[in-house]
């Protein structure tokens, strides 16, 4: 059994090219922003990249056929469409087999990088341990993946709606790798601090890069997360966060949203709470991720050639 992979012409490109790519995810396009602020920021983030010296690749499964790239029309329909399935490492391949269309999530996206040669991947928030995961046992895919996957994912850190310090316990005891960048704290996506330590703390993209040669050097599996604080001019503070936040956590125990389904209703409410604030700094650091990512791309390249 195969399975088709699909390159858009500026992924194949720089494929036969062997310049850097960065991975970008389709979850976020479906599942995290609302039409047509999700488009819109998708495109201005692969231009990013671009402007930072890599190709970007866009992930996604459309009709039974792994994506690595799309084109402007294929961001667009993926954008609009309301009845897209979300696809982590439980279901790509089923998603596959069926011919259907998903887009992909932290951890889905990680797989597919890694089946096209990709080892950067730029996002906005991972997934984590859900808060009150010692009843509902919610803990994201997204964080064993890491244990899996030898590819370097570029994040703002973890959302308010997950338990930080479990999320941290957790990438310890699966033996991941977080660095903060230019900073000692984790950062807390629309926050530049969670107030707790980062394990690793990196201020360069060639450092970064470094360390994940070197995982894989030494046959250590897996990749590694890079937490970038968002921009201090898109921060929003948490005491504007700590009161929505709990507001979409109690409409979702309410409601009794489960699964797959808890992360996308959150941060729905999140934005709806916000009146779309929380969307505009969302977007400044899915952007300052994008050059990060960009750069740590670079830098593998240069470094595994040399
Ligand atoms: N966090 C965000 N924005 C997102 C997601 C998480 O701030 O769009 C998406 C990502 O695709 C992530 C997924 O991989 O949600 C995690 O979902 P779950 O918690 O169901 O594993
Ligand atoms: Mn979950």
């Amino acid at each position: 059994m195969t399975f088709k992979i699909a390159y858009s012409a500026e992924a194949e490109a720089a494929r036969a090219a062997n310049t850097p790519i960065v991975a970008l995810e389709s979850t976020i396009i479906t599942h995290g922003m609302p039409y047509p602020q999700n488009v819109e920021t998708a495109r201005r983030v692969e231009a990013v990249i671009r402007e930072n010296g890599a190709t970007p690749a866009t992930i996604a499964v459309m009709n039974g056929i792994l994506h690595i790239g799309l084109s402007d029309a294929e961001l667009e329909s993926l954008g609009q469409a309301t009845d897209v399935a979300k696809v982590s490492r439980a279901d790509i391949a089923a998603c596959l087999a069926s011919g259907g269309i998903g887009a992909t999530t932290v951890a889905a996206t990680m797989i597919a990088a890694n089946l096209a040669g990709i080892s950067v991947f730029a996002t906005g928030g991972i997934g984590g341990v859900h808060r009150g995961a010692e009843n509902s046992f919610d803990i994201s895919a997204d964080l064993h993946e890491f244990t899996h996957t030898p590819v370097t994912v570029v994040a703002a850190g973890a959302k308010a709606i997950l338990d930080i310090p479990k999320t941290l316990e957790v990438l310890e005891t699966l033996g991941v790798p977080v660095i903060a960048y230019g900073q000692d704290d984790f950062p807390a996506f629309w926050s530049r601090s969670s107030g707790l330590p980062a394990p690793l703390r990196m201020d360069d993209a060639a450092s970064i890069a470094r360390a994940q040669l070197m995982r894989s050097a030494m046959g250590l599996p897996g990749g590694q997360l890079v937490a970038n604080p968002i921009p201090e001019t898109a921060e929003i503070s948490r005491d504007v966060m700590i009161p929505v936040v709990e507001q979409a956590l109690s409409e979702a125990a309410a409601q009794g949203v489960a699964a797959k389904s808890v992360t996308p209703f959150l941060l729905q409410r999140i934005f709806e709470l916000t009146e779309g604030r929380s969307l505009v700094s969302n977007i400044e650091l899915v952007l300052n991720n994008a050059r990060l990512a960009a750069a740590i791309a670079v830098e593998m390249k240069l470094q595994s050639r040399g």
